[in-house]
This record gives structure tokens, sequence and C-alpha cells, in this order.
């Protein structure tokens, strides 16, 4: 979709899970490898600006999830940089 995590990606979750749109894997917040409840309602946590914890998808495609606020990250390759932005960081 865009780069602002809101509304529409909660319908967009949503029609995912009704079916009538297609899976992506930034819909599958906490990287289980589907789109559920528990997903809408983390993003609904991004939205309001208290998410528990995170998941990002680290370099050999495992999906990791860390507590927030993100304290410390170690950076060994060029990569890590979209990391980086993804935390706001
Ligand atoms: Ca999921």
């Amino acid at each position: 979709m865009d780069d602002i995590i809101d509304e529409r990606d909660i319908e967009y979750a949503r029609a995912i899970m009704a079916g009538t749109e297609r899976m992506t894997d930034l819909a599958d917040v906490n990287g289980d490898g589907k789109v559920d409840e528990e997903d809408i309602r983390l993003i609904e946590e991004i939205i309001r600006g208290t998410p528990p914890e995170i998941s990002v998808i680290d370099s050999e495609g495992n999906a990791v999830t860390v507590k927030v606020p993100v304290e410390r990250i170690v950076i060994y390759n060029h990569q890590c940089a979209e990391i980086l932005q993804i935390l706001g960081a």
C-alpha cells in the first residue's frame, strides 16, 4: 500500500482474511505465516503508538520479534539500514 500505517491497513488485512485481497508479507504483522485477528490487534496498537513488541524479517528471512522501544541494535551490513528506517531510529 504505502508507508503509512493507518485504518486502511486494517481494512486491507480484513480483506485478506475475507479472501478478497492478496496476502502480503507486511500484512502478516507477527510473521506467523497468516493474517488473522492477532495481526489486526497489532496494527491497531501500532496506529495508537503502543505496540509492546514488533516483528521484523531478519537477513535470513526469519520473523524476529523484539520488545518496544528498541534500545540497541547491531549493524553488520548495509542492508540493516532498512531495519533502522523501519524502527524510526
Ligand atoms: Ca500473522
